[in-house]
């Protein structure tokens, strides 16, 4: 079908009407996209062992679409020798599991890499840790008998693509899919999924990145192939091996990301503390091997010591972590560093990819220690005015917050310009070389 303006204007309108699902005050998240929804979660969030649903980032490639649950039910195809579709409360009737595990966008950290990256500039907060219940992707797969010849089960939300961007299908590989802790989960928190994350049921994929958590599942179907829909193929890559930062990677030397890698984050102090002593606090998470060790530098890397791990020891969750330290007054370089059982650590220097998946640097963080704080700066707005089909091709389906958050090159536009006319945006010949001067000078590294 061919996407003409009227047609996404339409779409865009109706998608506006629908009433308002969310059921978590989000107002203490950061906006990186307010529409579709891109929230992360601030680093004091780092302060809870499982975030909870107020604090939960959010991450939309397309509207929240609205289920009811009287309509819904699960189709399962594809090789299997008995296709069935679910309701809510048939898969209910499989034994519940519940299980404590970190959420994690492969895009968490992309804002910190060198040289910079399109999409969305996620720094520490598009991580959460909860507690999920559901049901094992194995025990309803037994149901309707998973054909030996599977390799690949291809997972599709209810959420629509807006204008000609593909659909969102990803898929999980059976292997994963069979894992007794992979979970189709229809609580978050002890509570039903909300609507952002994923009402009446997502797949909970413990220790890969959130990309395989599919939200709004309707449909899964066995192949015996890989699926070469641009979610899978193009998006969600990463090279197989080591790259300088800036190389440009032939995709066929390209993965997909699958395993989140070890981390951890300081949620306090923040940004200023008063001298004296203090007690550094955050969490660390890994994949599947958990968390063993987690060391702290307050002099930018040059000394480190041993943290101590608290809280509640699980296999894929948050662990916190605590180091006392006396501050003297003046300006200092905290880091954390993790390591894991399976002995991997987190790296000095970011292991740069062309898409900006899975940063996890320890990441040296500025201090000030002084008994007043002092102002900071703001962020500008862009200044000189916008063409007209800034409006009309961008603000379709974004928001000014979308740009102002990327922060890319001349060049970078311009590709995003060509990907996103791919994908519905209808600029006119005569009106792209104002609209790429106006997103390069406004919205620049
Ligand atoms: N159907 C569907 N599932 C999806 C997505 C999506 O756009 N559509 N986004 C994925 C991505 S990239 C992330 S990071 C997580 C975000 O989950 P959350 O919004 O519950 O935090 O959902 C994943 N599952
Ligand atoms: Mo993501």
């Amino acid at each position: 079908m061919l996407v003409t303006r009227r047609t996404l204007l339409r779409t865009a309108a109706a998608l506006a009407t629908a009433p308002a699902l969310r059921s978590a005050d989000h107002s203490g998240l950061i906006t990186l996209s307010p529409s579709p929804e891109d929230l992360e979660m601030p680093v004091g969030g780092f302060m809870d062992e499982i975030t909870p649903q107020e604090n939960f980032f959010v991450r939309c490639h397309t509207m929240i679409p609205k289920v009811s649950l009287a309509d819904w039910k699960l189709e399962i195809g594809g090789l299997v020798n008995e296709p069935k579709a679910f309701t809510l409360d048939d898969l209910k009737k499989f034994p519940h599991v519940t299980l404590v595990s970190v959420l994690e966008c492969a895009g968490n950290g992309r804002s910190f890499y060198q040289p910079r990256l399109p999409g969305a500039q996620w720094q520490f907060g598009s991580v959460g840790n909860a507690r999920w219940t559901g049901v094992r992707l194995r025990d309803v797969l037994a149901k309707v008998g998973l054909k030996p010849d599977a390799t690949q089960l291809l997972m599709d939300g209810a959420d629509v693509p807006m204008g000609k961007m593909p659909d969102f299908q990803r898929t999980l590989e059976v292997k994963k899919a069979l894992h007794p802790d992979t979970l189709l989960a229809w609580e978050m928190n002890g509570k039903p999924l909300t609507a952002e994350h994923g009402f009446p049921l997502r797949v909970i994929a413990p220790g890969w990145a959130s990309d395989s958590w599919c939200k709004w599942l309707v449909r899964l179907e066995a192949l015996d192939r890989d699926f070469d829909g641009f979610w899978m193929k193009t998006a969600y890559r990463h090279p197989a091996q080591h790259v300088a930062p800036g190389t440009a990677v032939d995709p066929k030397d390209m993965v997909p990301v699958t395993d989140l890698n070890v981390k951890s984050v300081i949620a306090s102090p923040e940004y200023f503390a008063r001298p004296g002593a203090v007690t550094v606090v955050g969490m660390a998470w890994s994949n599947a091997s958990p968390v063993t060790k987690v060391e702290i530098s307050t002099d930018a890397g040059k000394t480190w010591a041993l943290a101590k791990l608290g809280g509640t020891p699980t296999k894929y969750g948050f662990r916190r972590f605590t180091y006392q330290w006396k501050a003297t007054e003046g300006d200092h370089t905290l880091i954390s560093r993790a390591t894991n059982a399976a002995g991997q650590t987190q790296p000095v220097e970011p292991e740069w990819n062309p898409n900006g998946y899975l940063y996890n640097a320890a990441q040296p963080r500025s201090v000030r220690i002084a008994d007043a704080r002092e102002g900071h700066d703001s962020v500008g707005l862009p200044n000189p005015p916008a063409p007209a089909s800034y409006k009309a091709d961008c603000m379709v389906c974004h928001d000014d917050h979308m740009m102002i958050q990327q922060r890319i090159t001349r060049g970078q536009w311009d590709r995003e310009i060509t990907k996103m006319t791919g994908w519905g945006a209808e600029v006119k010949a005569e009106d792209r070389s104002a609209l790429l001067d106006y997103l390069a000078a406004n919205f620049k590294p």
